[in-house]
């Protein structure tokens, strides 16, 4: 059996926040398929392993934990396998990286796809989504990061507030290259740490395995497609 089961759409988005820590861990583990996670978000709380509104879900076979909500899971991996600083400050800032990065899947989406961009909604976000990219890249120039050295918290590798950055810019940038000009601008340092991390053999391997099973998707469903027509219109 796998360490991990993970319930988590045939997409990137974030599912891709998980699945890089499991592999920057080398764990072992298995996905379902979307009849299962239909099940599993349908079912009723009361007969549901972790009560939960939708995916990501992780199992944790040997420890038998189950957990939704994704800053949820990479708060569990990150402490079960070291990589969350033990300082409280350090590890808290940790935690408000994860829920940047989740702000930012929430607003690219206009919430999971509430509604669909238009090109004068778009227009008008792109300054907002300049921002959480410099919000990224100054956390980490106050810890040294430089595009071509560094940590984004400090640490002396890659911990969850690495992988978070990478699995949100590095997957953003990947699926949706036109936004790559704008990172590289605003944020290269964090663009430096995002190629630096997608060069290790664990992650090309989790971006080939990716790209084969989920092609050019990045959030998927229609606002996916509305996401990549702004971005086509230039
Ligand atoms: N805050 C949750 C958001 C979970 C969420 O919105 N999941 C999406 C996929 S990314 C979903 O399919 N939700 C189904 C639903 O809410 O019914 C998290 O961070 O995990």
């Amino acid at each position: 059996m796998a360490d991990y089961t993970l319930y988590y759409w045939p997409l990137p988005f974030r599912g891709q926040f998980v699945r890089a820590v499991l592999a920057h861990v080398h764990a072992s583990w298995d996905e379902r398929d979307i009849d299962a996670i239909f099940a599993l978000k349908d079912a009723v709380p009361a007969e549901q392993p972790v009560p939960h509104m939708g995916p990501p879900v992780l199992i944790d076979h040997a420890e038998d934990v189950c957990l939704s909500q994704m800053p949820a899971i990479l708060g569990y991996l990150g402490r079960k396998h070291g990589l969350i600083p033990v300082d409280p400050a350090a590890a808290a800032l940790t935690d408000k990286l994860v829920a940047d990065a989740n702000d930012v899947l929430y607003e690219m989406t206009l919430h999971n796809g509430a509604q669909m961009w238009t090109e004068q909604s778009w227009q008008a976000y792109v300054p907002r989504l300049e921002r959480w990219m410099a919000i990224f890249e100054e956390t980490g120039r106050r810890h040294g990061l430089t595009p071509a050295s560094g940590f984004i918290l400090g640490s002396g590798s890659a911990g969850i507030a690495d992988l978070t950055a990478y699995a949100l810019w590095g997957t953003m940038i990947a699926r949706l290259p036109a936004l790559e000009p704008m990172l590289v601008t605003t944020a290269p340092a964090v663009a430096g740490l995002c190629e630096r991390i997608a060069q290790l053999p664990e992650q090309e391997e989790l971006r080939r395995d990716s790209d084969t099973a989920y092609g050019n998707e990045w959030c998927g469903g229609q606002i996916g497609a509305s996401l990549r027509a702004m971005l086509e219109a230039g």
